[in-house]
């Protein structure tokens, strides 16, 4: 009698795809009134970026009217997006942070 020989490879019928969550972007929007160096110092506190990380995503928004800032799980996303977006609003400033789910 031959020996019986596995239908499925080891392992790949019972392990379950590894789940990770769906990521979002945060966008910077340009605006007329917030002065650059504000923009700047606000992507550092709350993002962690270098002066010329920060400097960069600053310039880009202001040329293309928008820029990704990073991306992060959904939560993570929405609150630095409040957050940064709430540090404008205390200066009396419009800057703006929105989020969007990543394709
Ligand atoms: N456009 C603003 C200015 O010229 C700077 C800015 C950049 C504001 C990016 C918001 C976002 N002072």
């Amino acid at each position: 009698q031959p020996p019986l020989r596995p239908l499925v490879k080891p392992g790949s019928a019972t392990r379950p795809k590894t789940q990770r969550p769906p990521l979002h972007k945060v966008i910077l929007l340009n605006d007329d009134y917030t002065p650059r160096e504000f923009v700047v110092g606000v992507l550092k506190a709350v993002f962690r970026m270098s002066e010329s990380q920060a400097y960069a995503v600053m310039m880009t928004a202001h040329r293309k009217d928008a820029c990704v800032v990073a991306v992060f799980a959904r939560d993570v996303a929405e609150t630095k997006a409040t957050a940064a977006t709430e540090l404008g609003r205390a200066e009396g400033y419009p800057l703006f942070f929105t989020t969007e789910p990543e394709e």
